[in-house]
This record gives structure tokens, sequence and C-alpha cells, in this order.
């Protein structure tokens, strides 16, 4: 790929940062620079909400099922578009690309359900307390939204963010992460192609400290939405006042092996959620909270397979693990690998950057983990797993629980009794029985407790809540002034 330099997109057009200075994005499997983009400014940032301030109007008009159409062209072109985005993905990102391909086709799920989203958009009507008096909800936009995503899913979360802010009929600011903005730009590619009108939509790369402080701190914004670390989502929340905020942030997922497992399941749900994506998503399983009677069988079945998995260039069809996404990834689990030797744990597989060009590390495995040891409390955000030995179902949900964050977990038993026991004591946003952690599906609410979020929940309904604001109406066709609470009692 020849690395080109890319723009800006406000108002409708592609322009260049006042800055005049971009950045290097680079292709994690080889360190190559695959595109330069523009290292914006808050005066940048500033252009894009008055563009987005000027298309408020128009765009909130518009009628939603005329919105939903447009939001239906865009699928169309995305499911057109789906092996070329693929393969822009893997060489941006890294992952393998079958795990790219499901990440266009969630992009393409959260769009066509949000465009039929504008034939709902549902309120609701209730009975008033008095008489010839009428009560009903509807849905308002909530105005400029600014977007800010991360670069583990960098088509599918852009796209669980912008479509439901587009069918509210919001207009949007948009940060892509600085590790992927290739692939949110071709998603504004298409957006701009399938006739969303100029200035909705505005896409400004750059820094977290400049442009998404800008977004976050200015007034006219009045929505965020932010995956990423709980740093920055705090950061986030300290910044924004009173906006409404949404925030996705970390997880320390937990798969539970009871003895009653079938461990044959059990053992592919743990490769897929802690080495899929090279165990770098929110909902990656980390933790595997395990039964002492069948702890010594899995850890040898996990290891056999572990040893065979072949990590390389997402791009070629063998591939089963890819790189990291850059140099402080790799660094940072190497630092976990060591902090995990040094609070005893003992380190059975991996543990190594690998001597090769790109961002690889082995996936890496420790046995006799603490619960209160920092590798399992911690997000590491790469293919480092911990096993944790557990005697029964209650002390195998107080460890999943015991972790400051709360998104996804599971539980792996064929007694019904520990399958109910995790679906109600376990504090997470999403737990699978006999499935892995990670898989969430669009029409569903997709988010986290504790430190993972704050109440807020993606995709499926909840998107439409987290993208706009809820107006109370009554009519009252008495022809007199009725009292709530005090004209109530006089009724017969
Ligand atoms: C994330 O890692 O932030 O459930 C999102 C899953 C994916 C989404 C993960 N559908 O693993």
């Amino acid at each position: 790929m020849k690395a080109m330099k890319y723009k800006n997109y406000i108002r409708g057009r592609w322009v260049e940062s006042k800055s005049k200075e971009v950045f290097e994005d680079l292709n994690p499997a080889t360190g190559d620079v695959i595109g330069y983009f523009q290292k914006s400014t808050s005066e940048d940032v500033e252009d894009a909400i008055d563009s987005a301030e000027k298309s408020f109007g128009s765009w909130s008009e518009l009628p939603a099922p005329k919105r939903g159409e447009m939001l239906l062209n865009i699928a169309h072109m995305i499911r057109e578009r789906k092996e070329e985005l693929a393969k822009i993905m893997t060489t941006e990102m890294g992952k393998v690309l079958t795990e790219a391909r499901g990440d266009v086709q969630e992009a393409i799920d959260i769009t066509e359900y949000m465009a039929g989203e504008g034939r709902r958009l549902f309120g609701f009507t209730t009975p008033s307390e008095l008489k010839n008096k009428f009560a009903m909800t509807i849905r308002r936009p909530i105005g400029i939204v600014g977007l800010i995503t991360p670069w583990n899913f960098p088509i599918a979360i852009p796209a669980w963010k912008i479509m439901p802010a587009l069918i509210c009929g919001n207009t949007i600011v948009f940060k892509p992460a600085s590790d992927t903005p290739l692939c949110a730009l071709k998603l504004i590619e298409i957006i701009e192609k399938a006739g969303i009108p100029d200035g909705v939509i505005n896409f400004v790369t750059g820094s977290g400290s400049v442009v998404g402080d800008e977004i976050v701190l200015n007034k006219k914004v009045r929505g965020i939405s932010f995956t990423g670390s709980k740093e920055t989502g705090e950061s986030i929340v300290r910044k924004a006042g009173i906006k409404k905020v949404g925030l996705e942030l970390g997880g320390k997922n937990g798969i539970i092996i009871m003895d009653d497992a079938n461990l044959e399941l059990a053992l592919e749900g743990v490769l897929w959620g802690a080495f899929g994506t090279t165990g770098q998503r929110c909902t990656a399983a980390s933790r595997v909270i395990i039964h002492e009677k069948v702890k010594k069988k899995f850890e040898e079945m996990l290891l056999a397979r572990v040893k065979k998995l072949k990590l390389g260039n997402g791009l070629k069809p063998d591939t089963d693990v890819g790189p990291l996404i850059n140099d402080a990834a790799v660094k940072k689990s190497e630092y976990y690998t060591e902090i995990g030797r040094k609070e005893g744990a003992r380190l059975i597989c991996g543990g190594k950057r690998m001597q090769m060009k790109g961002f690889f590390f082995e996936p890496t495995i420790f046995t006799e983990v603490k619960p209160n040891m920092r590798i399992a409390k911690e997000e590491i955000f790469g293919p480092v797993l911990s096993l944790i030995t557990i005697k029964d179902v209650y002390e195998a949900i107080k460890v999943c629980n015991d972790t400051e964050f709360g998104l996804s977990s599971s539980i792996y038993t064929e007694n019904m009794k520990n399958a109910f026991l995790a679906i109600e004591k376990i504090d997470s946003g999403i737990t699978y029985v006999n499935s892995s952690t990670i898989g969430a599906e669009t029409h569903l609410p997709f988010g986290g407790v504790k430190g993972t979020g704050n109440g807020t929940r993606e995709a499926g309904i909840e998107g439409i809540h987290e993208f706009s604001e809820t107006k109370t109406i009554y009519i009252d066709y008495s022809g007199k002034l009725q009292k709530a609470q005090i004209d109530t009692e006089n009724i017969k």
C-alpha cells in the first residue's frame, strides 16, 4: 500500500489542518508507514464544530425515515466493499483477516439496525391522572455530539456511535484513534458517497490532548461518546461537566470453568476469548477461574493448543494470532509479564516479544495466580492470560467480581444452578453461558458496570437512548386549568 497523505473532512470538504503537520500511520505487522494524517489543532476542531452547528437545523428536521434510507445506502456500500475494508483493517490494525471481516460485518449490522430505527424511534403514551388530558414522550436529538473511538474495532465501533447519532438527528464531530485513522476515513468516504449532507459528519484526526480535549471542552458539543481506557474516560468526565457522556472503558473479564463443564468446549472459548484479536478487546478473557478438580487437566489441554498457535501477519490465511497495535502495547505485555513473575505466579508459556519485524508478543499464560495479584486485576490488553483456581461456584463468582471492571463474563457449566448463580451474581454488563466473553451482537445492549462505564449502553435500542433526549408532552384538552396532584382528588 502506497503511503498517501490524508485530510480531515469538514463541511463536506477534504481539508488540511491549520498546523500543516501530519503524523504517521503504521502497519503493526511490518512497522511500515501506510499513511500520513493531519495533526489537527483546536482551531480545526472549532471549525468542525461550527460546521456541525450549521448543519444541525436541516439534518434534525429531516424526517427520521429519510435519514434511515441514507443509512441503508451506507450499509449496502459497506457490504459491497467488505473485503477491501477488511484488508485495509488487517494492514492498519493487525487483526487477522477473518476477524477483520467480522469487524466490518458488525458495522453493517449496526447500520442496518439503525436504518430501521428511522421508522421507530419510539416514545410512549400513557394515561394522565386527569380527565381530558393526554400524555406521551418523544425522542429528540441531543445536538452536536463528539465521538472518540479506539483502534481495536476500527470500523465497528465508529459505526456503533455514528449510526445511532445520525438516525437520532444529531450532527457529529468524530475523532478516530491515531493508530487506525485510515479505517475511519474509509467509513467517512462511504458516508459521503451515500448522500449524507455536507457538515452533518465532520472528521478530524490528531491527538487526544489537542483534538479530543477541544471536543470534550467545547460548550457547543452537547454529548460525548467515548470508548477507550478508564484513565481517559475519567478525565473526559471531569472535563465534560454536564454534557451527556457515554463511556465504554476497560475490562478484566473472567471465564469460570466448573468441574461439570464440557472441557473441550471451554477450551475453544478460552482460546478465542484470550488470544482472538491478540487479547486486544475490552471483552477479552484475561482470567480463567477454574475448579480445582479440573485445573490440571485443563491446563495441559490449553498448553498443548496454545503452543500450536501461529503468530504472524494477519493477511496470511494460516495466521492464528496477529501483532499487537504498537510498540507501547508490546512493552505493556512485557511489563506485566515481569510483574506476574515477581508476584510469584508461574509462567507456563510465552512471555516474550518475538524477534521479528512488527509488534509481536507470544501468547502468554500464568498459572497459580492469586486473585489479589496485579496481573489478575489490571487490564493488560494483550495476549496474557491468568489461571486462578477455585473450590466452588461461590468462590468463583467472588473472584470473578474481584476487579474494578465489569464488562463481560462467562461460565462453562452443565449445571443449571451454577449458570443461574453466575447470571444473577456476577457484576458485569454481559454474561455468557457456555460461550466465550467476546462476540456481542449489535441488537443487544453493550456496556458494563463499575469501572467499565457510567451506566450508558451502546448498540440496540440503548444506542438510541445514548444519542437522544426524551421529551415529555402533556396535552390538556379540558378547556380549563387542571392541576396535577391537586385536582386529582376531586375526580369521580
Ligand atoms: C471492544 O472490545 O471494545 O463483543 C468491543 C465483542 C465485540 C465488541 C468488542 N463485538 O467482543
